[in-house]
């Protein structure tokens, strides 16, 4: 069995980066064998229920109220809204439904609102995930109390090159809330974005933060940038997909417990580069047609791709096993 390590090196994520193609995608398969079911992959649904005029600055994305993008603004939206989105989520296959907020952190008052969502959700019989930003200890411990299953809070890249992506807050300050949402309870969903122009060197260190964090994620979200007019990285000259695949590889490799969500960009990708993902490791999608502002592929087209690759959708208590005791715990507990 492949032993959980926090302890990896720059240099040793690197070296993983680069091994020939086949050697990285068989190892990563293997890892992947070891702990899931190869043919099951975890269905997500997502919902913006706060869109637009985000004061932050990130540089890839369209909420941003810095950048001329051509985009609605819309309210937080009322509770019946939320749990009409999360029926249809539930009657389309998904068993998480993810909520997202373009803020830099919620209000205290807006706080209330979104745990009336949580609750709501929650009595579908759905897992909720909320992605809200910034989160103090005791914002977080009440989402946790509201009953709140996952939290997203994206590293996005590595350290050296997030300030060349978005200056108005620092890579500390998410590590800070990673922290908070962990103390919480709640299972931890962070990953990043690839195609915004880092270098292979920053893809293993956006690796290695995740892959070092005291507890692995539960979830790991591998975006590719989706490029939208008016944002600064529109125009980036687009990733390599072998790069996207190693990248996802080598999360398998790192995180062999967590689930590696293949997130934004599938419109952009091919059947066969999303096959490869899978085969990579990848074990988790978003199905729906809309991400938070822009299109996700249809539910249609994902439906043939699981009949074509042979995949099952997971069922919700395959992975509510994210929050039994796991392998790194029981050894610490072993020898604790
Ligand atoms: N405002 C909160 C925050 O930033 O944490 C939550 C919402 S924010 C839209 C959630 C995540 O979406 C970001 O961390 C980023 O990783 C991802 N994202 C935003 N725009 C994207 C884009 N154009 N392409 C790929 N991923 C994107
Ligand atoms: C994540 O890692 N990707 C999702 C979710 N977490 C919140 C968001 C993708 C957003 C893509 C751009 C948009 O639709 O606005
Ligand atoms: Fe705001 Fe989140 Fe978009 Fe950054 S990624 S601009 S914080 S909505």
């Amino acid at each position: 069995m492949t032993p959980i390590r926090h302890d990896w090196t720059r240099d040793e994520v690197e070296a993983l980066l680069d091994l020939p193609f086949s050697d990285l995608v068989f190892r990563a398969q293997q890892v992947h064998r070891e702990h899931f079911d190869p043919n099951r992959v975890q269905v997500s649904t997502l919902l913006s229920i706060k869109t637009g005029a985000c004061p932050e600055d990130c540089g890839y994305c369209p909420q941003s109220a810095h950048h001329p993008v051509d985009l609605e603004r819309e309210r937080l939206l009322p509770l019946e809204e939320v749990q009409e989105a999360a029926r249809g989520a539930r009657e389309h296959g998904a068993t998480r439904f993810c909520m997202g907020a373009a803020w830099r952190n919620p209000t205290d008052r807006n706080l209330e609102r979104v745990i009336e969502m949580v609750r709501a959700v929650r009595e579908q019989g759905l897992e909720t995930c909320m992605t809200l930003g910034m989160l103090t200890p005791q914002q977080a411990r009440r989402l946790a109390e509201a009953g709140l299953d996952y939290y997203n809070h994206n590293l996005d890249t590595s350290p050296e090159f997030y300030g060349e992506v978005i200056t108005t807050r620092t890579y500390q300050e998410r590590l800070d809330t990673l922290e908070h949402v962990r103390e919480a309870g709640m299972s931890v969903c962070t990953g990043g974005i690839l195609g915004m122009g880092e270098s292979r060197r920053d893809r293993a260190g956006l690796l290695q933060q995740l892959a070092c964090l005291p507890r692995h994620p539960e979830s790991v979200p591998i975006n590719q940038l989706v490029q939208v007019e008016g944002t600064p990285l529109h125009g980036t000259e687009a990733l390599d997909p072998f790069e996207f695949v190693r990248t996802v590889a080598v999360a398998r490799i790192l995180m062999p417990q967590s689930h590696v969500r293949l997130s934004a960009g599938r419109t952009d990708m091919s059947d066969e580069m999303q096959a490869l993902c899978f085969l990579a490791g990848a074990n988790s999608i978003f199905h729906g047609e809309r991400l938070l502002t822009t299109p996700n592929p249809e539910a249609n087209h994902d439906r043939t791709l699981f009949q074509r690759l042979g995949i099952q959708p997971e069922a919700a208590e395959e992975s509510a096993a994210d929050k039994q005791p796991r392998e790194e715990e029981a050894v610490r507990v072993q020898h604790g």
